[in-house]
């Protein structure tokens, strides 16, 4: 059966939209930042040939085969490139992003990076995150690093606490704790690129589908793209909204009763241990 023109698939109008976005709001400066998108097989089957193997990619990072990908051989991801500009994504997808395979020490690319290029460098801490992740939630399906410019401003004046940290971001916006009741994980500076900080990323997705590097970023994951980016996009409002504040008088503040009510209305499992911060 002949193909579909993959430019037209809905998975790589995504990515394109997510990527400008994300741009266009500065929190992917250059080439920072990076998506991965878990696909169906038989919806990629509709534009690609899967028997045809462009090219197989070691998998990038530091001592990347390092951990074991055999939950995810086979599966699909369309994934940002390394060195790649979120900038240029919208309009050049085929050179910026890639459809790959996960093989046993690798990636086979079905399509994309066109001038040659490689997945992005953070692609084991997304492949360790999506296990994490799937393990949690057999739905998921997006990973998302960002460079939020609020979120990382607070990274610098507030406690890296991940209770006080959470319970901050839940004060800013009535409804933080109905969008990410989980919380937010924190890991201290570590190098990036790296399988340490993959294999510890992926030690807090277990628990949270936010997990801050601090001074460096934050990763969100979800069933979608609209969910991963929405975590993302609430952490980064609520953190602008402190930085904002930070340094004027505290008058009024979204207390911990009015929280839970909201909660409770929302139905959501919050982390009640982030609450009553002198408890
Ligand atoms: O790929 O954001 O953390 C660029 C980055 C690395
Ligand atoms: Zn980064």
């Amino acid at each position: 059966m002949r193909k579909k023109n993959i430019l037209n698939a809905p998975f790589v109008a995504e990515m394109k939209k997510t990527a400008a976005n994300m741009y266009r709001l500065g929190w992917d400066e250059r080439n920072g930042g990076n998506i991965s998108y878990m696909l169906d097989e038989k919806a990629v089957g509709e534009y690609l040939d899967l028997k045809k193997v462009l090219r197989v990619i070691p998998l990038m990072g530091v001592n990347a085969a390092n951990f074991d990908i055999a939950p995810l051989i086979g599966k699909i991801f369309i994934v940002t490139g390394t060195g790649k500009y979120f900038k240029n994504v919208e309009d050049d997808p085929a050179v910026n992003l890639g459809v790959v395979r996960i093989v046993k020490d690798g990636v086979e690319l079905l399509w994309g990076f066109a001038d040659g290029g490689r997945p992005t460098s953070e692609l084991p801490t997304h492949l360790m995150s999506h296990m994490a992740r799937l393990g949690v939630d057999t739905l998921n399906r997006v990973v998302i690093h960002s460079h939020p410019t609020h979120t990382l401003a607070m990274n610098y004046v507030h406690e890296l606490d991940e209770k006080k940290f959470t319970h901050t971001l839940w004060e800013m916006c009535t409804e933080c704790i109905a969008v990410f009741p989980d919380g937010v994980g924190i890991l201290p500076w570590m190098l990036c690129g790296t399988d340490s900080i993959g294999k510890a990323t992926a030690e807090k997705m277990k628990e949270f589908r936010l997990v801050v590097w601090a001074m460096h970023g934050i990763y969100g994951a979800g069933r979608t793209m609209d969910e991963a980016f929405g975590l993302i996009e609430t952490v980064e409002k609520a953190a602008q909204i402190y930085m904002l504040t930070a340094h004027l008088p505290r008058i009024n503040t979204i207390k911990d009763e009015q929280m839970i009510e909201l909660a409770e209305l929302f139905k959501c499992d919050y982390r009640a241990d982030f609450l009553d911060l002198k408890g």
